[in-house]
């Protein structure tokens, strides 16, 4: 999940997992500040959900965001099968989808292969009796550029719904339908060829050292260790630059 803060991530996160797992706030400032993961089982398979904190939101320097980046796409080597691009519908401006725009073409290769669109705040297009078509109609000359290079794929998500089994299910479907469209395949690229490479050395050399252990168990400990941004993350950090 990617997005500004305030775009409804962490609250689709919960969406997703069904409870609240994410931390979600009213307020302005960011409170996602480091990515998190939470994992859910769906038809016999595990949705790993990551949520990403503002990457948009130019708060940060430039060596932290490329941080932040390297940190969520470790999270995901070797690649994710879905990147959800969030927008609260009604207060998204020209400069926010410009600024996902570019993140995307900074991680490199073709991610809008592999991007939905999620429109949440569907409750207010129902509260000012709008419907999804009028909110598309009146969308904006970027918004349309961004959607087109996805293929047009969105969905409206009401996460304040009385009904959250519905939204789940929607979720869920459109999420099995991109899958199905990409049959199974992940987004991938160099940056993340390179994150893999170094995420495996050091599972390699942790085996190797440490017979005793499970490979799962080094990825967890590993995964923990990158959203601790320990001193794995400074290897990989080391090992990966976002340089294309
Ligand atoms: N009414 C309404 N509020 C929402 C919806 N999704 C998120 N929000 C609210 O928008 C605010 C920001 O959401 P949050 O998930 O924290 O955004 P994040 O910064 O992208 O993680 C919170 O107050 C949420 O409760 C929605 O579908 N409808
Ligand atoms: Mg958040």
């Amino acid at each position: 999940m990617i997005g500004k803060t305030g775009g409804g991530k962490s609250a689709t996160g919960n969406t997703m997992m069904g409870q609240t797992w994410f931390e979600s706030s009213s307020s302005s400032e960011s409170v996602t500040q480091k990515g998190k993961t939470g994992k859910i089982k769906w038809k016999d398979q595990y949705i790993k959900i990551i949520d990403t904190p503002g990457l948009f939101d130019n708060r940060m320097s430039e060596e932290e965001l490329k941080l932040e980046i390297i940190k969520c796409m470790t999270l995901v080597v070797p690649g994710p099968h879905i990147i959800m691009y969030m927008i609260r519908i009604g207060r998204y401006t020209k400069e926010d989808i410009e600024a996902a725009d570019k993140f995307l073409q900074i991680i490199g290769g073709n991610p809008y292969k592999w991007t939905i669109i999620v429109l949440t705040g569907r409750d207010d297009l129902e509260f000012h009796e709008k419907t999804k078509e009028d909110f598309l109609e009146t969308a904006t000359k970027e918004f349309n550029k961004f959607a087109k290079k996805c293929s047009e794929r969105y969905i409206f998500v009401d996460n304040r719904s009385k009904d959250s089994r519905r939204e789940w299910t929607e979720i869920y479907s459109a999420i099995d339908k991109m899958l199905i469209e990409n049959r199974r395949s992940y987004y991938t690229s160099k940056l993340l060829h390179k994150l893999d490479e170094a995420f495996g050395g050091i599972i390699a050399k942790r085996a190797l050292v440490d017979k005793t252990i499970t490979i799962e168990e080094i990825i967890a400990s590993l995964e923990k260790d990158v959203e601790n941004e320990g001193s794995t993350l400074y290897t990989l950090f080391k090992n990966a630059s976002i340089e294309q």
